[in-house]
């Protein structure tokens, strides 16, 4: 809907081309039977602190704050490389992106990930360690208004 708006939104919320995660795919497989030479890494949950899901999200600039836990101590843990992506699928259009910005937090572990929800509806926010000794990922949903 609404294709003008996307493309004002598109010049002025720094909205980027479609792009597909090029692999959705969890990591599912058990650590056990890791042959490869990434037996050393451990699983981390990513974990949603703020805001509630249920909160009311509003369109525009906004912050969520992660936090990374180790699923083996239960402990926040700093981690080297965090990926957010911000996308919004659109019936018979490109997907829209938001651009993204991370930066650590006060408590070691937690991360404020800052963005904008140009548009109301549905977005998803799809984290990502790519830290070579640590996995994890995790999935978001927010109904901005
Ligand atoms: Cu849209």
């Amino acid at each position: 809907m609404i294709k003008f708006l996307h493309l004002l939104l598109a010049v002025s919320f720094l909205t980027i081309a479609c792009s597909t995660p090029e692999n959705q795919t969890e990591a599912t497989s058990t650590t056990t039977t890791n042959s490869s030479s990434k037996s050393q890494q451990s699983k981390v949950k990513i974990n949603l602190v703020t805001p509630n899901p249920q909160e009311t999200v509003k369109m525009g600039n906004t912050q969520l704050v992660v936090e990374v836990i180790d699923s083996k101590t239960n402990q926040p843990v700093a981690v080297k490389d965090l990926d957010v992506q911000v996308s919004m699928p659109m019936e018979g259009e490109e997907t829209m992106t938001s651009m993204v910005k991370i930066e650590p937090d006060s408590q070691p572990g937690r991360y404020k990930v800052k963005t904008n929800f140009s548009m109301q509806g549905k977005w998803d926010v799809v984290a990502k360690i790519k830290d070579s000794q640590r996995q994890g990922q995790a999935s978001y949903t927010f109904n901005v208004k």
